[in-house]
């Protein structure tokens, strides 16, 4: 090979190896292979060249400038490799710093409640309804067959807004507006969970409540497709092992009317503190839906019947978390909430 050339390639390798970064590789670069590098001058001069030395010359020029761009590659690799170590380096992060603690809500147990209960229902075919919380003495009292001079209509019991206007003391209101939505198809099939409000505050009586409503309407609805729900029902919430027992009772809105006992789930109906020695503890009320109730909302009571239930969520709560106090479930202590 040519003197010249095995000079330039031997001077190209040393400072390519002494290059300290990439910038100076690109400058080498254009020394060399550029257009007016040295490679690319003296392959210009060829036809200076004998003419049978020629192909040996080309082949030479060839070789040195893939070896200068072999060497040249290979640097800058080993530059960028270089550079990512330090990188990764500077920037790695201590992973075995233990994480800060993010402290998570629980869902309130009267919530917890309704939920239960609204599945139970759900998995029985009957629909979610709610209304609203301000409601017109009709809805609230009139149409659920509550008379002019009934007490639970007095003042004293309940929250009244204007004369006529007043905080539902029940969420039964939105069941006769259910049934007003829907005279006269049947089956109506129903539960209504909702904020009440009654002139009440001690231990087991808050002035804002929970209670979630059930009605069924159809052709042949009897007092057994009452029992048969309820049984179901409380079996599910209780456990399977309950069994129901119903006493004669009275609602306006209902007649006959019953209310439900479930065999103590503590004792098992043996009698212990929670029934107090009676086995039984009472956890409903219901009934037969008052004629009058169903004719005021436009069904007729001879071609259909229908049977009606109310829970009342605090107490269900209280008795399935042994709470003793209704107040606790609205202080919102969280040593209290967090429980759940
Ligand atoms: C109780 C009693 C009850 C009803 C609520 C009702 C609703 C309509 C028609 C007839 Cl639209 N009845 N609701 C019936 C019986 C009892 O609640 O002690 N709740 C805690």
């Amino acid at each position: 090979m040519n003197n010249k050339l095995q000079e330039l390639q031997k001077m190209a390798l040393e400072k390519l190896a002494e290059a300290k970064n990439a910038a100076e590789l690109n400058e080498l670069k254009v020394q060399y292979l550029g257009k007016k590098g040295q490679l690319t001058q003296m392959a210009r001069n060829i036809s200076e060249i004998a003419a049978e030395e020629r192909p040996k010359f080309g082949q030479a020029i060839n070789q040195v400038k893939a070896s200068i761009e072999e060497s040249l590659n290979q640097h800058l690799k080993e530059m960028e490799e270089k550079m990512l170590a330090a990188q990764l380096k500077k920037e790695s992060i201590d992973i075995t710093l233990p994480g800060r603690n993010v402290d998570l809500g629980t869902v309130h147990p009267l919530t917890m409640v309704i939920n239960e209960v609204k599945d139970i229902f759900l998995g029985m075919g009957y629909s979610v309804e709610e209304g609203p919380q301000i409601e017109t003495e009709y809805y609230n009292f009139e149409a659920l067959n509550l008379p002019k001079e009934h007490p639970a209509r007095d003042m004293q019991d309940s929250f009244y807004v204007t004369d006529s206007t007043l905080l539902r003391s029940q969420t039964s209101p939105v069941q006769v507006r259910t049934m007003e939505k829907m005279v006269p198809q049947v089956p109506v099939k129903i539960i209504c969970p909702g904020t009440v409000y009654r002139r009440d505050d001690d231990a087991t009586h808050s002035p804002m409540f929970h209670q979630i409503e059930g009605l069924v309407i159809d052709k042949n609805i009897r007092m057994s497709d009452l029992k048969g729900t309820l049984l179901t029902f409380v079996r599910q919430m209780f456990g399977e092992d309950r069994e129901i027992r119903l006493r004669p009772s009275y609602f306006p809105f209902t007649e006959p009317s019953a209310e439900v006992d479930i065999s103590c789930f503590a004792c098992g109906g043996k009698g212990c503190r929670l029934c107090k020695d009676t086995g039984w503890i009472e956890v409903l009320g219901s009934g037969m839906v008052h004629p009058r109730v169903l004719e005021m909302s436009g069904y007729d009571p001879e071609e259909v019947t229908g049977f009606a239930f109310g829970i009342g969520v605090e107490r269900i709560a209280m008795l399935k978390y042994g709470i003793g106090d209704i107040r606790l479930f609205f202080e919102n202590d969280l040593r209290f909430l967090s429980q759940f």
